[in-house]
């Protein structure tokens, strides 16, 4: 696969209080953003795990795959994870978000939601293996799909009213300092007809779960 040299233009400074977020709608060539799509589709080993949801156990509403370094388990819905060794071209990606984040990464949880009724709830990354401050690279393949964000604070009582990005093909949004810590995100099911979309979430894992 080409490795593309398409330069990235933006980013776009997300207007969120007490965290930092970017985003780079046209981070990767829109027609190497589409192979690799079809790629990740093809060859990785991906898992729907059975999860708990009002006392009865539902498959999660998309497939999972963790790749890290040998020896970082996660800790996903319950379950430990085991990481699947780094498959190439995403090692090439890592280094490119690597090199426009100016930070280093040792797992990525690729998210494969089949069409509009795959989803992810409400949630933030602020697992202990990743420290107290998680810096998050999330690359976007395929359908767009809207993003969500809303603080955990509010302001006089009042809870402020979430936040929302659309996440193109070829994006990438980097959640940096504080979004963990103040803020919860959410890619919520739509009723729209949409096509496939990966998102690769690059992570840095301090230790092992
Ligand atoms: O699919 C997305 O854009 C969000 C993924 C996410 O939040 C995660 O992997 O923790
Ligand atoms: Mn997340």
């Amino acid at each position: 696969m080409m490795i593309p040299f398409d330069e990235p233009s933006g980013p776009i400074k997300l207007n969120l209080t007490s965290a930092e977020a970017r985003y780079w709608p046209h981070f990767l060539d829109s027609k190497y953003a589409w192979q690799l799509l079809e790629h990740l589709i093809a060859k990785m080993p991906y898992r729907q795990d059975k999860i708990m949801m009002f006392g009865r156990p539902v498959l999660q509403p998309r497939l999972v795959c963790w790749m890290a370094d040998p020896g970082f388990n996660i800790k996903y819905s319950g379950l430990i994870m085991v990481p699947t060794p780094w498959d190439p071209e995403v090692l090439v990606l890592k280094q490119q978000v690597e090199a426009i984040t100016k930070a280093t990464y040792n797992s990525v949880l690729i998210n494969y939601y089949r069409d509009g009724h795959d989803s992810m709830g409400w949630h933030a990354d602020n697992e202990k293996e990743l420290g107290l401050n998680p810096i998050i690279a999330s690359v976007s393949l395929g359908a767009n799909r809207k993003f969500c964000l809303k603080s955990n604070h509010s302001t006089k009582g009042i809870q402020t009213q979430a936040t929302s990005l659309l996440l193109e093909h070829g994006s990438l949004l980097l959640m940096g300092l504080g979004v963990q810590n103040h803020y919860k995100h959410q890619l919520p099911k739509t009723a729209k007809t949409l096509g496939t979309r990966i998102n690769l979430t690059f992570r840095k894992m301090l230790t092992s779960a």
